[in-house]
């Protein structure tokens, strides 16, 4: 299989991460430069219509795309550490809380950054009170992740999962709309802390 990756973007590093947790290292890293538009060439579009990684093509020529479908497909492909629960609730509750990181807070945060840095300005046309409105939407997301993380070892329980990254992802990516964990969030801190004592976290 081959991985259509990129080592900046955020999506791409949540795959990364799912084959850092699983030992998983049989997949041809293929980086396509998004800055030089190596997703907009007719040649990519065919693997994803929608010119975005990562893509994940399988040995068959199937193409799939959608950061989400590809962590789900791995972790059942492969064997280890299981990243999306094992009873019918804990699977439940880890779809809950990995939807609410990538709705909430790794949507907010790209938006945020297309939308206030012009990065993109090549392909879509930025508009700044949307970039804004993203941000403050990113922010709201804290203090709701600072309870859950208060109460809970991880994001979405008591067993690391999918959306722990899910989560780290989006909150490195956030630096670049200059959102920093600050002291008022003590559990978001304790839990970042553990997140980087994981090999997986380098991916
Ligand atoms: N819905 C897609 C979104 C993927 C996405 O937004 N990828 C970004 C990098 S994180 C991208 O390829 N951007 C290139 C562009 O917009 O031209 C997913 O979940 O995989």
């Amino acid at each position: 299989m081959k991985l259509y990756d990129n080592n900046q973007a955020p999506n791409p590093r949540r795959v990364r991460m799912v084959l850092a947790e699983k030992g998983i290292n049989d997949i041809e890293m293929m980086q396509i430069d998004l800055s030089a538009g190596g997703n907009l060439t007719p040649e990519f579009c065919v693997k994803n219509p929608f010119a975005k990684v990562p893509v994940l093509e399988l040995d068959n020529g199937f193409c799939l795309a959608e950061t989400g479908a590809i962590c789900r497909y791995l972790d059942e492909l492969y064997e280890g550490t299981c990243l999306y629960g094992k009873t019918l609730e804990e699977r439940a509750r880890i779809d809950m809380w990995d939807h609410r990181m990538a709705l909430g807070l790794v949507i907010s945060v790209a938006m945020g950054f297309q939308h206030l840095s012009g990065f993109f300005k090549d392909r879509m046309t930025p508009i700044e009170a949307w970039g804004k409105e993203s941000v403050s939407n990113a922010l709201k997301v804290l203090p709701i992740l600072e309870k859950q993380l208060a109460d809970n070892t991880w994001v979405a329980g008591s067993e690391f999962s999918i959306a722990d990254i899910t989560a780290i992802c989006a909150i490195d990516f956030a630096r670049v709309i200059k959102i920093r964990i600050g002291d008022e969030y003590p559990s978001i801190q304790r839990w970042y802390a553990a997140m980087q004592e994981r090999p997986s976290y380098k991916a």
